[in-house]
């Protein structure tokens, strides 16, 4: 990859892969676009502002840029999706058309992530296999599900070089995620820094497969710069880190920060999502046809997170 643009540069995923992969291929190499201005962004190297959803001009920057690679990361998440079930759909499987049309096209890598929620509840819901029952029972699971089938058909059909990773919940220190049924666990680490009661929307019980986003950005470039001929798989693979239900995760964060107090005040539409994804996914296929492996637990993404959301408090940022 040599000229890459992203589409959705704005978001929870975006806001960090762009400097990450700055910071791989060149400031000068990393196109960011967003349909809303992004000053951070725009700091550090060419950014556009651009509507997902306008071919033409995506034409237009991937013929400026000289573009080999496109990173789609446009979507309304699970919970805002059951809002606007249509939107979501227009949006999300929208940006995905024009992304795959621009590989197919200008000759260019495809990268968009799929997630857990491309599952559903008659997936099996421990060691959730590669290939399985994929029922998803949500407007952004279906849309998952739709990008997965795209994808592997842009693939066979046009020759486009698409790949794609299952996403768990991401937990990062940037920018908040908005509109996600695993929001809880980042929201909640903002409450433990600034001495809050934490209001949590999933039940105590509940487990979902989380990810900390130093590994996800990771997972991104070594994919995409895997051997294809080593790929049995491409849309979607599962990749996995750590499993874990709201009351471990707090069992967790006290360790760190004794005070931290919670309720719980249920939110049947994440309820209902929460319970109808995996605990925990088998990622041995990412692992043994292009070298997945995850380098932070629990504990480890815990002590960085309460340090780095302090920092922003001491910054006056929160
Ligand atoms: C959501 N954060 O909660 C996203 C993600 C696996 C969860 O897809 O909708």
């Amino acid at each position: 990859m040599k000229n890459i643009l992203i589409l959705g540069a704005g978001g929870q995923i975006g806001s960090e892969l762009v400097p990450y992969l700055r910071g791989i291929y060149g400031d000068a190499h990393v196109v960011a676009t967003d349909v809303k201005p992004n000053e951070v962004l725009k700091a550090a190297g060419p950014f556009e502002v651009v509507d997902a959803l306008d071919a033409k001009r995506l034409g237009e920057l991937a013929d400026t840029y000289r573009i080999d690679a496109v990173f789609n990361l446009v979507a309304l998440l699970s919970a805002t999706g059951e809002k606007n079930p249509t939107l979501a759909w227009r949006i999300n499987m929208g940006a995905l058309t024009n992304a795959l049309e621009l590989g197919r096209e200008k000759k260019a890598a495809v990268f968009t992530p799929s997630s857990i929620g491309a599952f559903g509840p008659s997936t099996p819901k421990d060691k959730t296999p590669q290939d399985t029952v994929m029922r998803p029972n949500t407007m952004y699971g279906v849309c998952k599900v739709s990008g997965e089938l795209l994808g592997d058909y842009y693939h066979t059909r046009f020759g486009v070089d698409t790949r794609s990773v299952r996403f768990p919940g991401i937990i990062s220190n940037v920018t908040l995620p908005g509109g996600g049924t695993t929001d809880y666990a980042v929201e909640v680490y903002y409450a433990a820094v600034k001495g809050e009661e934490f209001v949590c929307p999933v039940s105590e019980g509940v487990y979902m497969d989380m990810m900390y986003m130093p590994d996800a950005l990771r997972s991104i470039v070594e994919l995409m710069e895997a051997d294809p001929a080593k790929l049995k798989h491409r849309n979607s693979f599962n990749v996995a880190a750590m499993s874990f239900c709201p009351s471990k995760l707090f069992e967790a964060i006290r360790k760190q920060a004794p005070s931290l107090k919670v309720r719980y005040e249920i939110d049947p539409v994440k309820e209902q999502i929460a319970q109808s994804w995996p605990n925990m996914l088998d990622d041995s296929c990412a692992r043994s046809e292009w070298g997945w492996k995850p380098e932070w637990d629990l504990d480890s993404m815990t002590r960085d997170m309460l340090e780095k959301v302090g920092e922003k408090k001491t910054k006056g940022l929160i």
